[in-house]
């Protein structure tokens, strides 16, 4: 269909050099063709043409001064890009590669993800191109502070809501609340993600790799199948990685590997879950410090990663978990994977898997839970992270896990049964994208031409 061209063609004019968004946009539109091809009201509505574009785009300067005295400049984004079914929620990212394509990528992806959720949620976005690694404590919290005296201004608990991502945990959060709180005089529920002590919510740390791995659970029972005694193969080593291993483990499955943007650790008799949480929650190292404890275990750095993929995904697994980043998992890694037996895929990360390497999965019809769907549990906790705080409550650890399996269920059910709707019962891509896509588009319907 023409109109998937069009549309990366205008924005290829009105917003240049945005790859990454563009991958984002394509695979969307690419999945909405039977939809559609048969509701002339989507294009009677320019839907399309609106949902690309995001309703505000923010970038602001954030100046700070280093340990040293010297002035740094970063520069900050917040990309509100639809507010049809509720206030824009999603992450900030702070990494050296944020920049607008990144952010209208993951705020596009956003879009969607929180409508499957069945959560009252808009989608946004925002982040800064600011390298926390191996800055002081003090310099973290003079950048947060400066960040915030600039996004302080739009967003507020009933209008836009920001939480972690990646080089966004609890510290920053804490620091990014205080300025907030400073500025304004307002104690609430504006960010989620928040520390235990002060309105967060039990299970938000965890509840992305969690949801991941029940969204895996659910995968597996469709096949009859469970994760007990599965080899998992899981990239990253930060927030989302490390409680996709913990949960793996509870439900007595075995994850051998974990990564950084140094390398990749395989330990084959299990990746220890104490140590990671040691060398990345607390002392915040690169991971082959992991050989010192358990020098056993392999390293391979990334100078000798395969030229076309990651070493990750070159080790025999059943199942595979990409929880680090975008476009981590190439189709010379899809292939090795499926070449190796790997039964499903379940992505914690937004976008991890390369355009060449979703059709080989889906060609191949292994299990497959795209991002927007099996990572969805994070944002559904941030959810129930604002509903405790408008209503004054603190749920307990069970209530608000039992709340999060429920969700997560209940995103696969409309996943796998979109997916059927439309005759490709695998194609958790269509399944996912549709869904989300109709209770967007169809709010956008009702609430007008704005
Ligand atoms: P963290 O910052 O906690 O961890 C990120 C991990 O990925 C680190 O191990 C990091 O290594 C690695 N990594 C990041 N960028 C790169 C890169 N360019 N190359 C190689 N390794 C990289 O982030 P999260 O765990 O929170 O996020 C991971 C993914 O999950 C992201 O795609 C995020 O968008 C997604 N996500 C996060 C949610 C959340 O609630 N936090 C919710 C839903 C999705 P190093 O430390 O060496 O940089
Ligand atoms: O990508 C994501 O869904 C997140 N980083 C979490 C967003 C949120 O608002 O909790």
């Amino acid at each position: 269909m023409t109109y998937i061209h069009d549309t990366i063609l205008k924005l290829q004019k009105t917003s240049p050099a945005q790859a990454e968004f563009y991958q984002a946009v394509e695979e969307v539109l690419d999945s909405l063709r039977p939809v559609l091809e048969s509701n002339e009201k989507y294009q009677r509505h320019a839907i399309i043409e609106r949902i690309v574009e995001p309703e505000r785009q923010i970038m602001f300067r954030v100046p700070w001064v280093d340990d040293q005295g010297n002035v740094q400049v970063n520069k900050g984004y917040r990309v509100e890009f639809n507010s049809a079914l509720g206030p824009y929620k999603g992450g900030l990212r702070f990494h050296p590669s944020v920049n607008a394509s990144i952010i209208k990528f993951l705020g596009f992806e956003q879009i969607f993800k929180n409508a499957l959720t069945g959560l009252p949620l808009g989608g946004g976005k925002g982040g800064a191109n600011f390298d926390p690694k191996g800055k002081s404590d003090s310099e973290i919290m003079r950048f947060c502070q400066s960040f915030m005296n600039e996004l302080y201004r739009h967003i507020g608990p009933t209008t836009d809501v920001p939480a972690g991502d990646i080089g966004v945990g609890a510290r920053e959060i804490g620091y990014l609340f205080g300025q907030y709180k400073r500025l304004t005089g307002n104690y609430d529920g504006v960010l989620t993600g928040k520390s235990l002590l002060w309105g967060g919510s039990l299970v938000r740390k965890e509840a992305t790799g969690y949801g991941c791995v029940y969204f895996a659970q659910y995968l597996l029972e469709d096949k009859g199948e469970t994760l007990a005694g599965k080899t998992c193969l899981v990239s990253g080593a930060g927030n989302v990685a490390i409680y996709t291993i913990e949960k793996l483990y509870q439900l007595g499955a075995c994850p051998v590997t974990c990564s950084d943007s140094s390398g990749t650790i395989y330990h084959a008799k299990g990746i220890n879950l104490e140590t990671l949480k040691e060398l990345k929650e607390v002392r915040k190292v690169k991971l082959n410090a992991y050989l010192e404890v358990h020098p056993e275990a392999q390293f391979i750095a990334v100078n000798d990663y395969p030229s076309d993929g990651h070493a990750v995904w070159r080790i025999s697994g059943n199942l595979a978990f990409p929880c680090a980043t975008q476009n981590e998992l190439t189709k010379a890694d899809a292939e090795a994977l499926i070449a190796n037996g790997c039964m499903a895929i379940s992505e914690g990360a937004n976008m991890p898997s390369t355009q060449n390497a979703v059709e080989i999965i889906l060609k191949a019809k292994i299990g497959y839970g795209p991002g927007k769907a099996a990572n969805a549990g994070g944002v559904s906790t941030s959810q129930l992270e604002m509903a405790q705080n408008a209503s004054m409550q603190c749920w307990s650890f069970e209530e608000v896990d039992e709340k999060l399996k429920v969700i997560m269920a209940n995103i696969y059910k409309s996943t796998r049964d979109t997916a059927v709707e439309f005759g490709e019962p695998h194609n958790l891509v269509l399944g996912a994208n549709i869904a989300g896509f109709r209770k967007v588009a169809d709010a956008m319907i009702e609430q007008g031409i704005v």
